[in-house]
Order: structure tokens, then sequence, then C-alpha cells
């Protein structure tokens, strides 16, 4: 449905004075909203996805249009996958295909490496489903005053305003955590003004059921979906007896008015104020449960959550939410400094004048509280991390599944959240880490013949692992062996900022110790003694050898080593925080010290491939053979002074112009390089304004910020917003397991600020405030008081940390 309106700025002479005492109220509003951090606003309903407001309490979501007479909120749960659990002895015996892999490129035959090593794929993933949309269809003129939508970050409530014939409309958009409801206020300044009808759809197979109170949908995702190539489309097959079942339920209470409810509608007339309930449930019951024969009884789970929520007061519930939104969003707080642009402008118009190069550190702070946000809002579900879009999505066939992408993307939905003091969000990541090494470990032995576990290019909700491309796809994507790994290193990195020595011994360490196993069994030696993998991808790139040949499998590609590199030294760690397995380090320390070590190329950058190869894309990308630097840290300037140095080589031979994920990532590894400039100027690229786009999706492009300040990568890819959030938090404070650095790449824009609770290895809470560049004040907090080296204003120091 269309949103048709008028927005007119001549107030009707019968409502003058009412409309004067309104607009200056809402004046200040906006005065207020404009200057903030923590407010995105708009002064008309998002026609596209794009410029909608998001909101979601870490499980469902909901995405806000603000329409006058026609609105629109696509709801989402984050247990609404296609698919059913994967099976693993599908691909057994698989291995046996290895050999000849190994062959072909021990005999430098990189087209049958290529050709050959399409054997050892699997299925793709699953997708991420829209549940379905909430169709409001307001009864009033379509010509209206004073439009204002908002989105506060400080209480994760969006609000709609405006004025028709002299009467205020109001709405009031949250999602509840505590109560698990989704909660939209209507109210009308004038008594009986509110008069509208309610409807459900979605784009999966869906019904209604008979309800005296409520509009009750129930329906289905399709059992099995088929990954589309771009311009292709795969089938999807779908099963009333198989597949994830979903139930929504929705009820409205009013003041005044009447209100009358047919099987799949809902209509209010003259109500003052409606409150509108909606609550989702599915019957997702584990990553190996069947959804039918073991699933959850989501209908009466959601039932029973909207009756628990229409017994309560509205505001009891509001105030619970925000408390609870609150707990985590309050413990950092980011001041630069205020916004110089014009005082009355919008998210979007802010965006476009930020574009032009305008000062506003407001909004680069607001940036990164907004990241803050997404992930409080869409991370809160055991075991189900964020995914490709966090969670919210209105197709039925979402660009890239929506899936987890385990060459980088799955991962940087997660670099913020130690480092911003959102831990225990990460524990979602976590739990699908767990759920992954179980499958992973058939899928190691199947496919390479070894112990332990790994995951390929992708996962689901099924916890998928296998390699994917159905022998058909590129081995460049489908090939690559060392997502588990990578995924592997969280572990430790929840461990280093929580401390949690428990969480290590009884979770995390048998996993990390699982990877690492795999990675054992999983390398050979080179011509010279050196460990390395074969076969051996470097994610997404391709190479030309000597010969000019086009490929991209090959023996010992640097990001695999690299990833090596970081999960057997994590894995040494926390073996010996633990004090268990000394045999076992023994082992993978000898494996360490003797893989193929990093090489230097001609042109002074860190090479990417076995041999000095040349790249048909230099400036690709994907960068994981950095990941040492960044968000590995086994280089550094202060450490590997040379290995930095060709780091750095890299990434000015690749540029800054690239995806949004992409620069996201770039920009993180500036601030490792301790170059806060170049840092600061990427950030203000990563925020470059893309006007948004329709529901058509376009995947060229370049990366930057929509105006609700989503990130493009382009489509909407979520890890770009994340990843610009670690990169602000990276800028400010950097750590290791050995010491911190205070304002370790503060950009020279950034001259002054300060920051509170951001989190550093250590288990330490960080507060500092600067000025001129340099530390005037800081606090280092931790939970017992004990000695830890710093780095502040060019000066190492050991300090005292406080109690807490
Ligand atoms: C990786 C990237 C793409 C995209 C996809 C989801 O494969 O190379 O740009 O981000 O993941």
């Amino acid at each position: 449905m269309e949103n048709t309106f008028v927005i007119e700025n001549n107030y009707c002479p019968i409502n003058k004075y009412l409309a004067i005492l309104v607009s200056l109220v809402l004046f200040t509003t906006i005065a207020n909203a404009q200057k903030s951090d923590k407010v995105l606003w708009f002064d008309e309903p998002a026609h596209f996805f794009n410029e909608s407001l998001l909101l979601g309490n870490g499980t469902q979501g909901a995405t806000i249009f603000g329409g006058i007479t026609e609105e629109k909120v696509y709801l989402n749960d984050a247990t609404l996958w296609s698919g059913e659990p994967v099976s693993d002895t599908l691909y057994k015996d698989y291995y046996l295909n290895l050999p000849a892999v190994r062959e072909a490129l021990a005999r430098e035959d990189y087209p049958a490496a290529d050709t050959l090593i399409k054997k050892l794929q699997g299925h793709y993933s699953q997708a991420y489903m829209a549940l379905g949309t909430l169709y409001l269809h307001l009864d009033h003129d379509t010509t209206v005053t004073n439009y204002y939508r908002d989105l506060n970050l400080d209480s994760s409530i969006a609000k709609v305003h405006y004025t028709v014939n002299g009467v205020n409309y109001d709405r009031e958009y949250f999602v509840s955590h505590p109560d698990k409801v989704i909660i939209i206020k209507l109210k009308a300044s004038k008594k009986g003004a509110l008069n509208f009808d309610l409807g459900f759809n979605s784009v999966l197979h869906y019904g209604f059921e008979k309800s005296n109170n409520s509009i009750k949908a129930v329906g289905y995702a399709p059992y099995r979906q088929d990954a589309s190539a771009r311009g292709t489309v795969g089938q999807i097959f779908y099963d009333a007896n198989r597949g994830i079942h979903f139930g929504a339920d929705i009820a409205v209470k009013t003041k005044d008015g009447v209100q009358t409810i047919g099987d799949s509608t809902l209509q209010i007339t003259e109500a003052t104020e409606a409150i509108i309930y909606i609550s989702l449930a599915t019957s997702f019951n584990g990553f190996d449960k069947d959804p039918v024969k073991q699933g959850k009884p989501y209908q009466p789970v959601a039932e029973s959550i909207l009756n628990k929520a229409m017994a309560k007061n509205y505001d009891a519930i509001k105030k619970a939410h925000i408390t609870d939104y609150r707990r985590l969003f309050s413990r950092v707080d980011l001041q630069l400094g205020w916004p110089n642009t014009d005082k009355a402008l919008p998210t979007d118009k802010r965006l476009q004048v930020y574009a032009t190069g305008a000062e506003d550190r407001a909004l680069e702070a607001l940036y990164f509280n907004f990241g803050r946000y997404l992930l409080i809002s869409s991370s809160r579900t055991p075991n189900i991390p964020a995914n490709l879009q966090g969670i919210w999505s209105y197709y039925v066939r979402p660009p890239w599944q929506c899936n987890y992408t385990t060459n980088i993307n799955a991962q940087e939905n997660y670099w913020p959240s130690e480092t911003t003091n959102l831990s225990e969000l990460h524990l979602s990541l976590l739990g699908q880490i767990e759920n992954i090494s179980k499958t992973g470990a058939a899928n190691a032995h199947n496919f390479y013949n070894c112990r332990g576990w790994n995951c390929g290019h992708n996962s689901d909700i099924w916890a998928m692992s296998n390699p994917v491309g159905d022998r058909l796809g590129r081995p460049r994507w489908s090939n690559f062996s060392m997502g588990g790994a990578w995924l592997s290193t969280h572990i430790w990195e929840h461990f280093s900022f929580s401390q949690d020595t428990a969480y290590l011994k009884q979770k995390g360490y048998p996993i990390l110790k699982g990877a690492a196993q795999f990675c054992m069994d999983f390398l050979v030696r080179d011509k010279k003694g050196n460990y390395i993998t074969s076969p051996s991808t470097s994610p997404e790139n391709s190479f030309y050898t000597d010969t000019k040949y086009n490929g991209s499998v090959l023996y010992g590609g640097t990001a695999d080593l690299a990833i090596i590199r970081e999960c057997f030294i994590r894995t040494i760690k926390a073996a010996k925080v633990l004090q268990v397995d000394a045999d076992f380090v023994t082992k993978i320390q000898n494996t360490l010290d003797n893989l193929h070590p990093y090489q230097v190329g001609a042109a002074g950058n860190l090479q990417e491939w076995y041999y000095d190869w040349k790249d048909p894309e230099p400036t690709h990308r994907h960068q994981s053979h950095l990941i040492g630097l960044f968000p590995g840290n086994h280089i550094s300037v202060e450490e590997t002074p040379e290995l930095a140095n060709a780091c750095k080589r890299t990434l000015e031979i690749k540029g800054d112009e690239t995806t949004g994920w992409s620069k996201g990532w770039r920009i993180n590894l500036w601030a490792r390089l301790k170059d806060g400039n170049h840092a600061y100027k990427m950030y203000r690229e990563l925020l470059r304004y893309l006007p948004p786009i329709g529901d058509t999706i376009i995947y060229n492009g370049p990366g930057g910020t929509y105006p609700n300040l989503l990130d493009a990568c382009p489509p909407f890819q979520i890890d770009g917003n994340f990843g610009g959030t670690a990169a602000v938090a990276e800028m400010l404070l950097q750590s290791t397991d050995d010491g911190i650095q205070l304002l370790p790449a503060l950009p020279t824009a950034w001259a002054s600020g300060t920051v509170k609770g951001l989190k550093a290895r250590g288990g330490f809470t960080i507060n500092l405030e600067w000025e001129n560049g340099k530390v005037t004040h800081y606090d280092i907090l931790s939970s017992h008081p004990r000695k830890v080296a710093i780095r502040v204003n060019g000066k190492k120091e050991i300090v005292e940390a406080k109690k807490i």
C-alpha cells in the first residue's frame, strides 16, 4: 500500500492559536533532537525501508514507517528462518575427494585444483524470513501539518506526531524485552477522533484463526529455500507439516470508542486512545530439533505473552522496557562536542550536509550510539546472533539469504560487543559457535577427515557449517575452510574482556580446542617443511599465477595461516589459564613456530598468496590476510613493526573506496596502525549519505549510510554499522592481554572529548577525558584492585586500577 498524504505548512485559521502552541512545543522538541547524539528524526514518513526506524528487543523486531493515513510496520522474529536441521551424514566420505585437490596443487596445476575442489562443496545456507506486516488505515484527512517522527536511542522508543484539522495525533512504538511484546500507542488530542482499521499480512504461507478478542495469524516458513545466485531465482518449498511455524497475536485496548473484531481485521471507531499489542512466537526449538515434530508450542506462547501484557498497565510496561534497555545502553557515554550544522535539520538532511564536508561531532557520536543500540535491539536471543540485517528483513528472498557469512560479516557484527561494554550480547554468537562446533565436527570429518570441528563460508539458524556451492559455486568463497577457526577466536575475546573463567572452563575452552584440533589435522607441510593449508583460498579474492592463470585455490594462503595463528595463540593462552592440556599446548606451539612465515611482497605489502602473485583486483574488498592486525593482535606497530608496515602498504594499495563492511574493517585497521586521521577520514566516508533505494536489491556501488543511518554494503548490511561503532572505540582505547593504550589513534578532529564506560582486555572499565589531543583525566576501574600497564600521552606507566 502506498502512503498518500499532503504535508501543509499553512495552518487552518480556526486552529491558529492551538497550532502556534503546538509548533512552539514541537520546535523545542526538534531543537533538542537535532543537537542530540541520541535521536534520529525526520519531517516526513518513510517511503522506503532505508528511511524507516528500527525497533527490537533482541528477538522481535518492528520496522516503523510512520505513515499518516496508511501506516505499515514490518514484523520480525529472530527465530523465523527457512529450513530444517541439517543431517550429519549427508556428506559422508566427501573427504575422499581431498587428495586429488592436494595433488593438483602439489604439481602447481591450479586450473585442476579450481575444478576438483568443487567436489568438496555441499548445500547453501537457509534464509532468514520476514514474519509479516501490520497495516493501519487511519480515517482522517490526508492534509497534515507539524509532521515529526523520531527514534530515541536513550529510551528505544519511536514517536510520530502530526496535526490534522487542529487535532494532534501522536503515536509511540516500542518493543519490550521484559514483556516480549511489540506495542503501539495511538492518541488523538480530541475525544473520539481516532478511527482506524488494522490488518496483517505475510509474504509466507499464512491464515487466520478464529478469536473473539484478537487477530490470530498463523503461518509457516519454507522447509527449504534454495539460494538464488544474483539474478537467478532458486526454488522455494513449502509444506504445512514441515518448517518453522509462527503465530502473531494482535489485540487493541481503547479509551472511548468501539472496537469491532473480524477474523483478519480489527476496526476502531471514535476512540481517543488505542494501544496495539503484538506478540510473535515461532516453533523453533533449537538447531537440532525438528520445528514441527519437536517444535515449541508457538500459539499458546504468543497467546500467553499477549494476555499477560494486556493485563498490565501500559506505563508499567513502558517503564520496565526503558529500565531494561538503559541498563545496557547507558553503560557507555561518548561526547565529541556539538554540531554546527543547520539547527533544524532532520537526520537525512544532516547526513547530506555532513557529506559536503561540514563538521558534526554529534552525528559522529550518534552513529556510534546507533551501533550499540542496534546490537542491543538485535542480539538478545540465546544461540541466535544478529544476522546480516540484524533482525530486520522484509524479504522472502533476502540478499545473501540474510544468513551468517563467516568469512568476516558474522564476526564483524560482534566487534563492538566487548569493547563497548555489551559483553553479554556476545553470548548469542558464542552460543551459535557452540552449535556450529557440533555440526562442524561431522563436517570436519566428512569433508576433510580431520578431528575437531570447522565451519566454511556460511551458517544459519541450523548451525550449518559445510562448504557451500552445491558443486557449482566459485571456490573463492565456497571453499573457505577457516570460518570455524576464525569464529573460535571470539571465545578468547569474551574471556579476555569478561575474565569469566567459569565460562572458559565449562563452555569456551573445549570449543576453542576443537577448532585448533581441526587446524592441526588440516595443516600439511610445504616443500621447505613449514606448515601450510592445502587447499587454501583467500576470502573471495583471486590471483594471477606467473602464467597468467586467474585462479583462487592455492596452497599456503596467508589469510588461512593468519587465522590459524590467532586460533593457536588464543588456545594456548586459554589452556594456560585453565592449566590443562600441557601436551596439546606443546604440539600447537611447535606447529605455530613452524608455520610458513609471513612474506613481504615486492611492493612492500603483506603478501596475500604463497607466491608474490599479482591481483586481478588490487582494491578487492576483503583483507583477511591482515587479520593479525585487526581483529587479531599478533601484528602490531610496537611488536612487529615490519609486518605492521606491510599491512599499511597493503591498505594503501587497496585504497579507501570499498563496501560498507569493508570500510568498517579498514577503519579499525588504520586505528590499529595508530593513524587516527586516516581512520577518521574513512569514518566520514562510512557516514557518506546514500539516497534510499526502493525494494530492488542493488549490489553495486560504494558503501555508505542510508537516511536512517543503516549501513549500505550496498544493499543494507548491518556489519558496517557494527564495524564503524567498534572503530570509534578502537580510536579511543586499545588493549592487549598485556596492557592498555589511552587515545591510541585520536583524530585531530576529535581534539577534546570524554568517554565513559569503554572496556579493555583484562576486564577493565575505562573513563577518559581529553583536551587538545592529550588525556587530562582517566579512571581505570576493575572488580578488584590490581596493577595494569598503560600508555598515556606517549608515556608508559604502571597504575593501580581502582575498584569499581
Ligand atoms: C561477503 C562479502 C559481500 C557481502 C556478503 C554478505 O561475502 O564479500 O560483500 O558482504 O559477504
